[in-house]
Order: structure tokens, then sequence, then C-alpha cells
């Protein structure tokens, strides 16, 4: 039997992102299967085999599954044997210095998706209303901590890159998806932290993220005519009428 690999994905997150563009950074063959999230096809118990925690990404390398953007970037890497200062996994010291810095920064992944549910997802798609006050400025202060914290290390280190100098690494993948899904949907600004915004546009040089920011640039233009013209048009035709219902009616 020939080994496949299929990436499980959704086009919007940054995280299936990660991993797509790992995927092609180092043209790994694959195929994307889209899961639709909205229709909760992730908790389905044929997904759930794939991937029990319910999430996308999730890879199916032949007979081999797994979840976990960073753990399956690890994955396809070691399994496909690449020497690379990307992720040199057979030096334990190297990974040890990617691991800490990953855990510098662990607080982007809940940050991002909090301001991207609480002032994008939620009240386009569900009509509720916008954090205001004290509680919207806690969601964003805490991702801007997360700027601060890259803003510091990057110039700690000295260094273009996360990890480096001159090459770039599975960390700045990760990051940099993350980073771009709120700078693309204008939810955030870099222009108060300098080195972040020159990693951020170095980031934005390599071809693999640029193909894959591009592409997520368009469905995020999609969702937001669907979230901000498209469903409120539709309620306010107001389809009750007709018996159809949207999200937040
Ligand atoms: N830590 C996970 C996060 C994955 C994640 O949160 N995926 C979201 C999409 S962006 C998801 O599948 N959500 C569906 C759900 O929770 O039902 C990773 O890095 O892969």
């Amino acid at each position: 039997m020939s080994k496949e690999l299929i990436i499980y994905q959704h086009p919007i997150s940054p995280f299936a992102a990660t991993v797509v563009a790992v995927a092609n950074y180092f043209n790994i063959e694959h195929t994307e299967y889209r899961i639709d999230l909205a229709m909760g096809v992730q908790k389905q118990d044929w997904f759930l085999k794939i991937n029990p925690a319910g999430k996308i990404p999730a890879i199916k390398d032949g007979d081999h599954c797994m979840g976990e953007s960073l753990d399956i970037c690890k994955y396809l890497i070691e399994s496909r044997e690449l020497d690379t200062a990307f992720y040199p996994y057979r030096d334990a010291a190297k990974v040890k210095e990617i691991n800490d810095l990953k855990d510098k920064i662990k607080d982007l992944e809940p940050t991002v998706l909090e301001v991207a549910k609480a002032f994008w997802v939620e009240p386009w798609m569900t009509g509720c209303a916008f954090p205001d006050g004290e509680k919207g400025d806690k969601i964003m202060k805490d991702v801007y901590d997360q700027f601060t914290i890259m803003e510091e290390h990057l110039s700690s280190n000295g260094t273009k890159f996360l990890h480096d100098d001159k090459q770039i690494g599975i960390i700045d993948f990760w990051a940099f998806n993350l980073v771009f899904s709120l700078v693309d949907k204008e939810l955030v600004y870099l222009d108060k932290w300098p080195k972040l915004s020159k990693w951020f546009d170095a980031c934005a040089q390599v071809q693999a993220l640029d193909d894959i920011r591009t592409r997520s640039r368009r469905y995020f233009k999609f969702f937001d005519f669907l979230f901000k013209t498209l469903y409120p048009t539709i309620r306010f035709v107001t389809c009750r009428q007709f018996g159809v219902t949207l999200p937040g009616q």
C-alpha cells in the first residue's frame, strides 16, 4: 500500500496553516482534506479516530494518525529524515532551545484565539456584542504581552528570526501563522514592536509562508463578507418568515 499523507485542515485555521506551510516548504507530497468545523465534522467518530482531541490540524500518514500542529511538523521532519536547521531533531541541545522558546511564548496560542473569537467570530457570526471596556482591553493586553515577550527575545538574541539570524525555524512558522491571522483581519497592528515588525516582514518573504498567507487572506475576506454583509442582510430582510434561521437569530 502506498503511504499517502493527508492533512486535515480548515482554510482559516492558523494551526492548519502551519502544517500545510511546513509540508510545502519541504516539498512533502500531501493531499489536503477540508474539515467543516461549523458542521462539527471534527467531532464525528471517523475523525476522532484520526485525532481524538477532535481538532484540526490532524494528519494520516499511511497508518499513522496524529494531531497538534507543532508535533505534526516535528513528525514530518523526523519521519522524512530531513536534516535541517529548521528543526535539527538530532541535536538534543538545539531541540531543548526550540522547546524552551516555544514555552516562552506558549500563551500566543490561547491569546490569539481569544482575540479572534471575541472580535471577529462571535460578534459577526453570532451577532453578540463586542467585548468593550476593561474586558476588551484585557483580551488585547494578553496578546500584546506575548508580542512584548517576542520583541524582547528578538532584541536580546539579536537575530532576524526567533531561533537564528539566517535560517527560519519551526517556531517562526508557528508564530507567524498565528500573528498574521490577527494582522490580516486588522485586529492588531505591529507598529509598537519594531523588532517584531521586522521579524514579521522577514517571515512574510518566505515563499511557503507567503503562499499560505495569501490563501488564508482570501478566506478571511470571504468570511468577512459572509459575517459582515451577507448574514446581516439576510437578518435584515428577516428570513424568519421563510423559516430560515442564522446563527445569532
Ligand atoms: N493546539 C492545537 C490547536 C488546534 C485548534 O485549536 N484547532 C481549532 C481550529 S483553529 C479546532 O479544530 N477547533 C475545533 C473545535 O475545538 O471543535 C494545535 O496546535 O494543533
